[in-house]
């Protein structure tokens, strides 16, 4: 089993209906006001956390995942039906990119957000009637839906993570409560990567991580553990284990709680079980004695163990432990509640504020200019070039926002090339 799986998925929001052109035709009446609805928005891309879910191998055969796109509008002002949202179940621990950039990270079940965003509907004709335009005879388009490329990454999250020094027993521990084979030596690093081992106990599946030997430094990257810090971060429990046959438990101990701590003060706060193994190396008394000193010289309040995973004593002493611990975690955390005010808009580029009316006009070439902005993009993406009216809004818009004036200021001339959100416009004194 590994920590970390990652696929490569497209998704498409849906797109906007267009806007209905149409006038009231009634008994009676000879020329009907205009009466074309809007079009519906498109549904949206949602991906939802859940425990349901445990690998991102449907994804391996799925590429392409669409939102339904909205409605048009009707005749008699009927708006169009929206877009219904397609939400993706993904397992909880999913991270999600969109060229390398993090957009979230899924980490409690039922977290949603929306990650492409369905395009607007278009107004109808009946939008647009006005004091000076009594007859509109154009309406809008919808916008497209986002369509995004995006990386998803699954860490798994362990419950439970066995921490400590190189060769106190983790791996040997975890052998034995998991199906989880990880290499054993009698040498320090023996193991080089995480591994995971589902430890099953009173019906509970409870996912166990064996993490590499941590030493002193490891928090600044020395050995192999600074990797793995990450992986401890979002682990519900840490299983300290410690070599009962040490020379120093205490500053064994001291050593691992201070790597943590320089890593996240976070960890600080993480429940703890401490376990002392190798047991069957001394005698009853010495363990004790061993055990007190080490409570004494702390003034520690975890749990203590003591194992060995040679004679297996102790083992089931320890499920036991983890088991309760991982109820009592579980109940002080519910889950998020599917509402919707877990659901939330992430603010980066392809999700620019449509109400932002900012614009940018860049001179690319001799005579050539190009126009960013988003507001202005989606006035142009929603007109319709086949209707001279709503060109003429159009024109009327750019000016209204200041564009025209820019260009002036800029060079522009009546032969200039402009571009628009890939569309081609005339220039418009
Ligand atoms: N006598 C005895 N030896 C043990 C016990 N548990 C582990 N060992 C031995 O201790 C050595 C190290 O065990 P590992 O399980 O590889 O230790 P680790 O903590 O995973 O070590 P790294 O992967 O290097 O961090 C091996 O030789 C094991 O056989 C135990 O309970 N009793
Ligand atoms: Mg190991």
């Amino acid at each position: 089993m590994n920590f970390v799986d990652q696929v490569t998925v497209a998704v498409e929001a849906g797109d906007g209906g267009d806007g209905c052109i149409s006038f009231r035709h009634e008994k009676f009446i000879n020329k009907g006001g205009p009466d074309g609805g809007d079009g519906g928005d498109g549904g949206n891309i949602i991906f939802e956390a859940s425990t349901n879910q445990d690998t991102l191998a449907n994804f391996r055969y799925k590429k392409l995942i669409k939102a339904e796109n909205g409605s048009r509008g009707g005749i008699n002002n009927r708006h169009g039906k929206k877009g219904k949202n397609q939400i993706i179940l993904v397992p909880v621990g999913t991270l999600i990119y969109h060229q390398d950039q993090l957009l979230v990270d899924l980490t409690l079940n039922h977290q949603k957000q929306i990650i492409a965003k369905g395009g607007q509907g278009g107004f109808g004709n009946a939008h647009f009637i006005s004091s000076t335009r009594q007859a509109p005879k154009f309406a809008e388009k919808g916008l497209k839906g986002q369509k995004l490329e995006l990386k998803l990454e699954l860490k798994m999250i362990a419950d439970v993570g066995l921490i400590g020094l190189p060769n106190v027993g983790k791996s040997s521990l975890i052998r034995r409560i998991s199906q989880a084979r990880p290499k054993i030596a009698d040498y320090p690093f023996t193991t080089l990567k995480p591994s995971l081992g589902m430890m099953d106990f009173r019906g509970l599946a409870i996912l166990v991580a064996d993490i590499p030997g941590l030493i002193a430094g490891a928090s600044c990257g020395k050995g192999l553990g600074f990797d793995f810090l990450r992986h401890i971060e979002r682990t519900k429990i840490l299983a300290h284990i410690i070599d009962i046959t040490s020379l120093s438990p205490v500053d064994d101990y001291l050593t691992i709680r201070h790597e943590l701590e320089n890593y996240q003060i976070s960890l600080k706060n993480k429940p703890e079980i401490i376990v002392f193994n190798k047991i069957d190396l001394l005698d009853q008394l010495e363990v004790d004695q061993i055990i007190k000193n080490f409570k004494k010289q702390l003034k520690n309040q975890s749990l203590i163990l003591k194992i060995s995973t040679q004679s297996l004593f102790g083992l089931d002493d320890f499920k036991g432990l983890i088991y309760q611990e991982i109820n009592k975690i579980n109940q002080l955390q519910p889950d998020i509640e599917p509402t919707k005010e877990t659901i939330k808009i992430i603010n980066f580029d392809h999700l620019n504020n449509q109400t932002d009316r900012k614009f940018i006009v860049k001179k690319i070439a001799k005579n050539v200019f190009k126009v960013t902005g988003q507001d202005l993009e989606n006035l142009v993406n929603k007109t319709d070039f086949n209707n001279s009216e709503a060109i003429n809004r159009l024109h009327n818009l750019l000016i209204k926002r200041g564009l025209v004036n820019e260009l002036k200021k800029q060079g522009a001339k009546e032969d200039s090339l402009i571009y628009l959100a890939d569309h081609k416009i005339d220039f418009l004194f």
